[in-house]
């Protein structure tokens, strides 16, 4: 496994990737957009139990997968993310009220400006976006475009069959393409273990004729470097990547999740002693790069940067009940019909 950056602070070139080491400023950077991704979260879990925002994925504790990743790649390259890329996002600087208001139900907050962000629809069908990633990563090189695409999945998403055909289709057709593996240990409730016999997810690529890597998904600097470094072969028509990002979902899968069903507070104690941004804060301060008194402003700063977007689009319209239906299909068929005035009825009765 690829690491750099140990959990107690202290930090080892990799000569394998030395050409890709993070400099001064790109740590700033990213401890920048780590905790902003951190406050946002932690801001959307309260606003669930307020009662203000509906039900909502964590990803706290995949940060550094998430913006590490995004910080190898070009600002044109695609991003195809799954629902926990917050930080992903934020990196490649969607505002953070547009990701609030996707999370309110609003389809117009996943709806990122294409040629401004780069971004596709965050996804919640496990799986079905590494098919486009693939086909964005083809269609660039075809129009004699050098962009690569980057796809993110869960540890879960692997077991899909959209996954197999992507790593199939990509591996083939040499699509510049990196599959990114946010292996959070769990799929709801199915551990990783639970999930496939293979040692690594990363040894899943040699099946499909190309590289596969294993990361600390919690060493922003080691992500940083092997994403670097696989778009760069990417880019230069070398084809895909598989990187595993070994990391844990601190909080519970979604805001209706009870993790303590499936795990230990011990298993979760262990992992936080491994956190990303403490690790990050490390180094910031072993360099001489940050102090604790800016290293706390940052986060201060993000905090009330995610109340005040929160705040802009609190006001926003709600979707209707009409809404859930409207866009599969021209027509609504039969059934469908059937389930919009049960559920019609359903809010008449209990206002829910
Ligand atoms: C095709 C499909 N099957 C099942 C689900 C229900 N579901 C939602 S999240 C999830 C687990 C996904 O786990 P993983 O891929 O590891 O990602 P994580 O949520 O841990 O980020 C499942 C099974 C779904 N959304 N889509």
């Amino acid at each position: 496994m690829v690491q750099m950056l140990a959990p107690d602070g202290t930090y080892t070139a990799d000569p394998a990737y030395c050409c890709y080491a993070m400099n001064d400023a790109q740590l700033r950077t990213a401890y920048r957009h780590m905790v902003q991704a951190r406050a946002a979260d932690e801001w959307a879990f309260s606003l669930n139990r307020q009662g203000r925002l509906g039900t909502y994925p964590p990803a706290t504790g995949q940060e550094a997968n998430s913006v590490g990743a995004v910080m190898a790649l070009r600002e044109d390259d695609w991003i195809v993310p799954t629902y926990r890329e917050l930080g992903g996002l934020l990196t490649r600087g969607v505002p953070l009220k547009q990701f609030f208001l996707y999370w309110l139900g609003n389809e117009h907050g996943s709806a990122f400006e294409r040629e401004l962000y780069h971004v596709t629809p965050i996804v919640l069908p496990i799986g079905s976006q590494l098919p486009h990633a693939v086909g964005l990563a083809f269609a660039e090189r075809y129009q004699g475009s050098d962009r690569i695409a980057i796809g993110f999945v869960g540890d879960g998403g692997t077991s899909e069959g959209d996954f197999h055909e992507a790593l199939n289709f990509a591996g083939l057709w040499q699509a510049g393409t990196i599959f990114f593996v946010q292996n959070n240990q769990y799929a709801i409730s199915v551990h990783r273990d639970q999930q496939a016999a293979g040692a690594t997810i990363a040894q899943k690529a040699a099946a499909y004729g190309f590289e596969g890597v294993q990361v600390d998904g919690n060493d922003v600097t080691a992500v940083y470097a092997v994403t670097a470094a696989a778009a760069a072969r990417a880019r230069a028509g070398g084809g895909p990547t598989l990187i595993e990002g070994v990391t844990y979902r601190i909080g519970p899968h979604t805001t209706s999740d009870d993790p303590k069903r499936y795990r230990s507070d011990e298993e979760v104690a262990e992992w936080q002693s491994r956190d990303p941004i403490v690790r990050l804060q490390k180094l910031l301060r072993a360099r001489g790069l940050m102090d604790d008194a800016e290293l706390a402003a940052v986060i201060t700063a993000a905090r009330e940067r995610a109340r005040r977007e929160f705040d802009a689009v609190e006001p926003f319209e709600r979707p209707s009940v009409e809404d859930t239906f409207r866009y599969v299909y021209a027509e609504m068929p039969p059934l469908m019909l059937r389930q919009l005035a049960e559920r019609r009825r359903r809010l008449e009765r209990t206002g829910t």
